[in-house]
């Protein structure tokens, strides 16, 4: 779909109203959606000066993000063959579009202990003027807990996603191809493993090996429970070094050390498919969710645990970085190594 340049503005306004065009449209739904998208209320609109306020066009907005999470978790859990799954697939693929990014669903069938479930991936394309790719990832899928809802776990990493597809896709042509990937089946079906979770992921960096697609990637920037208010972010030991240190000399130039911590972690999660094919990939995860991390996969992982601020952090840092690999630099590592391409 293509949309005449400088229709930003008409966008933005359209996205603004957080979720006048977020139901999603099935001719025949078999229930109604647990809540339909409201109207913005007298106070929202009189917050807004009595019509939905323009987006930030270049920068992610916390208040946005929020409320795309907010419309997830109307759609209840959303485990893959859920009614929940079916409408959050539909809202990120009609934002997607929204901004202005070329949809592809990637329908696969993975085999889990509990046998073969359908999933989908969900990939916003948005072109550069380079074929050079960089992916911004996370999962939709939430996991198959009686009332789980996933704000943070699941609900922060598409929502963000979605925010940064608003903005990169208004800033067309970029330098670089950026394609927004919404993994489904990270979470277990029954215990995390090699075999059990990363479904989508798996799934996908088989899929681009054997199209020949991974040689074009130059890097993976993978963002996984980043709405906690109180955002605390790791260094990753099974994330490529090179981009962990760009990211974090970034956010370190933000002056986000506070949120950006120098200590280190070493985490399991839909990079490491790409990281094991020789793709640089960097996992953003705020493994400290709650006392303890115990709002993690929890039914305390609800909207009140996030904030705004967390997002527009994330999604700053995550756009800088997206703008320094679109630029060359002094001793660059280059991303065309036989080693990877031969595995
Ligand atoms: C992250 C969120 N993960 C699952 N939901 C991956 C993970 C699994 C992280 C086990 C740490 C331990
Ligand atoms: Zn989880």
């Amino acid at each position: 779909m293509r949309f005449p340049r400088g229709t930003g503005l008409l966008a933005a306004t359209l996205l603004a109203a957080p979720l006048l065009a977020c139901a999603p449209e099935k001719t025949e739904p078999p229930v109604p959606p647990p809540a339909a998208a409201p109207e913005q209320s007298a106070r929202q609109k009189a917050d807004a000066g009595g019509e939905p306020r323009a987006l930030p066009a270049d920068r992610v907005s916390g208040r946005q993000a929020l409320e795309h999470v907010r419309a997830l978790l109307r759609f209840g859990g959303r485990t893959p063959g859920s009614e929940g799954h079916r409408w959050a697939e539909d809202y990120i693929i009609r934002h997607l579009r929204l901004a202005y990014a070329e949809v592809e669903e990637v329908n696969f069938a993975a085999q889990t202990p509990d046998g073969v479930v359908a999933m989908k991936n969900i990939i916003g394309k948005i072109p550069g003027r380079s074929p050079e790719i960089v992916l911004l990832a996370g999962h939709y899928d939430t996991l198959a807990r009686e009332g789980f809802l996933g704000a943070n776990d699941g609900g922060s990493s598409a929502a963000l996603l979605l925010e940064l597809a608003r903005v990169l896709g208004g800033q067309q042509p970029l330098p670089l191809t950026v394609w927004l990937v919404f993994f489904d089946g990270e979470e277990a079906v029954r215990q995390w493993g090699p075999q059990d979770g990363t479904y989508g992921s798996r799934y996908q960096a088989g899929a681009w090996q054997r199209a020949g697609v991974l040689p074009r990637v130059k890097a993976m920037i993978l963002v996984d429970m980043i709405g906690d208010k109180h955002l605390t972010l790791r260094r990753d030991l099974n994330s490529t070094p090179w981009l962990t240190e760009l990211v974090w000399q970034v956010a370190r130039e933000k002056g986000y050390r506070e949120h950006f911590l120098e200590e280190t972690t070493a985490i399991e999660d839909d990079h490491l498919p790409f990281v094991r094919a020789g793709v640089p990939a960097v996992d953003l995860i705020d493994f400290d969710y709650g006392p303890g991390n115990r709002y993690w996969h929890s039914r305390e992982d609800t909207l009140d645990k996030l904030g705004p601020r967390s997002f527009e952090i994330v999604g700053d840092v995550v756009l800088e970085t997206v703008r320094r690999l679109g630029q060359r630099w002094p001793g660059q590592p280059t991303q065309t190594a036989p080693a990877r391409r031969e595995q």
